[in-house]
């Protein structure tokens, strides 16, 4: 069959051989797998989660957590640890096309704001690759980096997840310059649907997303100055992002 480039590209429909080969493949699974499912389960019967941020189909969720900086237990007066849930739903694009923009590194720099430098660390397969990220300094805290894989998966059908999950390499070691490693576990979990009977097109699709995110900040920093910027940046990553592939996947053939 004929491809195009970009149709090549596109989030693969079945896990890639030479990720079930490489050492970090039963972390991937589990952790791929766990996200997932937990991204999909909403915040309905949950106690705990607070409603912060609210705009148009996007919801937004916390739960205070605040954990000791050595430990990682929790604590009152530790570090700030917040999980997020959010819920949004887009019209016009598929679950598919999420994923490949959160995925690929081409489109980073377009919709992460928060980037200083991000590097690719290791091709693991078409469907999984670990980068090195700095991000930007927030005074009066010291700049963060991060290191972590990143894969992305069909989990059924109409439905694609991207998980990004802190990891190790000893090319790239933790708080030996000017930044503090944080650590980091982000599911972007999309499904499409689309009426019955119907062929899927661009005015007829609508895409559910749930992003969850747990970043630990790896080291002191101020917490109301934390939860001042999270309040602000998740909002802000978002709508941006989801905005970016709207606009990306206008004039394009529909990947599903
Ligand atoms: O998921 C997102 N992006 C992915 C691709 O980049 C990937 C990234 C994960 C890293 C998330 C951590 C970002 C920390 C940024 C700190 C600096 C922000 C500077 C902003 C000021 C201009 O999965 C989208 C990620 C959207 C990020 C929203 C911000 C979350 C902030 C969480 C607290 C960070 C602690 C920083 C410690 C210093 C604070 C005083």
């Amino acid at each position: 069959s004929v491809h195009t480039r970009d149709q090549v590209e596109l989030p693969p429909p079945a896990i890639d051989n030479r990720l079930t080969v490489h050492p970090l493949w039963p972390e991937i699974d589990r952790i791929s797998t766990e996200q997932i499912q937990a991204a999909f389960e909403g915040v309905g019967g949950e106690i705990g989660w607070q409603l912060f941020a609210e705009e148009g189909d996007m919801r937004m969720y916390r739960r205070y957590v605040e954990t000791d900086s050595q430990s990682g237990e929790m604590e009152v007066d530790g570090m700030v640890t917040d999980p997020l849930k959010a819920m949004h739903k887009v019209r016009g694009v598929t679950a598919r096309e999420m994923c490949h923009y959160f995925f690929n590194p081409r489109y980073r720099y377009e919709w992460e704001t928060t980037l200083e430098t991000m590097t690719i660390v290791e091709e693991i397969a078409s469907d999984s690759l670990v980068f090195h990220q700095t991000f930007k300094r927030i005074w009066p805290a010291s700049q963060r980096d991060a290191l972590f894989w990143s894969h992305v998966r069909q989990s059924s059908e109409n439905t694609y997840a991207v998980t990004n999950h802190s990891t190790t390499n000893a090319d790239y070691p933790a708080n030996n310059g000017a930044c503090i490693r944080l650590f980091v576990t982000v599911c972007l979990a999309c499904h499409t649907t689309y009426p019955a009977g119907e062929q899927p097109t661009r005015d007829n699709i609508t895409t559910s997303i749930a992003y969850c995110s747990t970043v630990n900040p790896g080291g002191w920093a101020p917490a109301g100055v934390l939860r001042a910027v999270y309040k602000r940046e998740y909002p802000k990553f978002l709508k941006r992002f989801t905005n970016y592939v709207v606009e990306q996947c206008r004039d394009k053939p529909i990947a599903i």
